[in-house]
């Protein structure tokens, strides 16, 4: 059997045309996505049931035949099975019972305790590897240290990070304990969905570009390097993709610094300059602004066509630079699709 695309684009390979996925392809633009969420009642119980998390994953895949599925889940559920409250309100977001001291954060729950709690994601990975077609890359994810400890110390999403910051500041060494509590907790979690089928594991940083300076090398690059040498070191050959959202200068080198077979890209950067800085250490992924699938049109397919050519000499896997929106048209995200594959 021939390898899968994405793989071959993860080990270096320049394939002449790049397999594409797209980041929250399950989600509510998808008239079935949102039958399937009614059907389980709410977000969150949707993430716990493996029939209904599984149907969610296969819907994107069935109808537009993406080269990967990106198990459905959410970021925030390591912080639940550490310990804190975690609930979504209505047209809000995320809301989570706060981590703001070193007592508290001393008495979250040990990484190897959070299995329990997150036994459904598991079983929603067995059947995927089940279910997938053979062609399909599976992939595993979970939020990169620094952004999940944004949405623990302040209960719920923030424009800036702020409460994060402050913490970091008054008291770095219980940030530094957080962080490392759920470094620990990211490598036995992403151990375990590799254990279970998921053949690629990907790191949403989606707010590394909030951390400046040292501290982007300590709270992005340093977390992220030892979650990946410890992943290669128990599953040798696991190819990994780190997102580490609006990094600007400091995708460059990020491959190198923390040992990621691929960078995904946000699309702030243009992709001949990511091609020139970012490319040239190995696999990237990315970056169609998503807005191009609510407004389609010949614009849309004038830049699909600027990202793939800026990336055509190097490894490139095709993702929008961030999540697909509620109001995106099915119908521009088929023809995405077409314009990728040659249309
Ligand atoms: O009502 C709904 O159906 C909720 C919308 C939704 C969805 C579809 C949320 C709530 N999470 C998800 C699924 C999800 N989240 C996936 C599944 C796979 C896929 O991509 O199809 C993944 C990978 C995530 C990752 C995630 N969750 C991130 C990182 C990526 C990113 O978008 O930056 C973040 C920051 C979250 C937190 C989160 N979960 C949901 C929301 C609305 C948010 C953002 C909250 C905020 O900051 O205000």
């Amino acid at each position: 059997m021939t390898e899968k695309t994405i793989l071959r684009a993860l080990k270096g390979e320049v394939l002449p045309t790049p397999p594409i996925w797209m980041m929250r392809q399950a989600g509510r633009y998808l008239p079935e996505y949102r039958a399937t969420r009614a059907q389980a009642g709410d977000f969150l119980s949707l993430c716990y049931t493996p029939d209904l998390a599984a149907e969610v994953t296969l819907q994107p895949i069935r109808r537009f035949g993406f080269d990967a599925a990106i198990l459905f889940a959410d970021i925030l559920l390591i912080c639940q099975a550490l310990g804190a409250k975690l609930w979504f309100e209505t047209g809000e977001g995320p809301r989570l019972s706060t981590v703001t001291s070193a007592a508290e954060i001393e008495a979250l729950k040990p990484a190897d305790a959070i299995h329990d709690t997150l036994a459904p994601v598991y079983e929603t990975v067995r059947i995927l590897s089940r279910e997938l077609p053979k062609e399909t890359t599976l992939i595993g994810f979970a939020g990169a240290p620094w952004t999940v400890a944004t949405y623990m110390v302040a209960g719920r999403g923030t424009r800036d990070q702020g409460p994060a910051h402050a913490l970091k500041t008054s008291d770095r060494a219980a940030f530094q304990a957080l962080i490392d509590r759920l470094t620990d907790a990211t490598i036995d979690y992403l151990s375990m969905q590799v254990q279970v089928g998921a053949e690629v594991v990907k790191l949403f940083d989606s707010w590394a570009g909030s951390l400046k300076g040292q501290d982007f090398t300590d709270f992005a690059v340093a977390p992220t390097a030892r979650i990946i040498a410890e992943l290669k070191s128990r599953h040798p050959g696991l190819p990994i993709i780190a997102f580490p959202r609006e990094a600007g200068q400091g995708y460059v080198g990020f491959a190198r610094a923390t040992g990621a077979d691929c960078v995904a890209l946000d699309n702030s950067v243009s992709p001949e300059w990511a091609a020139a800085n970012v490319q040239v250490d190995g696999c990237v992924q990315g970056n169609l602004a998503p807005g191009y699938m609510v407004t389609g049109g010949p614009e849309m397919d004038t830049a699909i066509r600027q990202v793939v050519r800026a990336f055509a000499k190097g490894p490139h896997i095709f993702n929008l630079g961030h999540g697909i929106t509620p109001e995106a048209d099915p119908d521009n995200v088929a023809r995405m699709i077409e314009v990728v594959r040659g249309g």
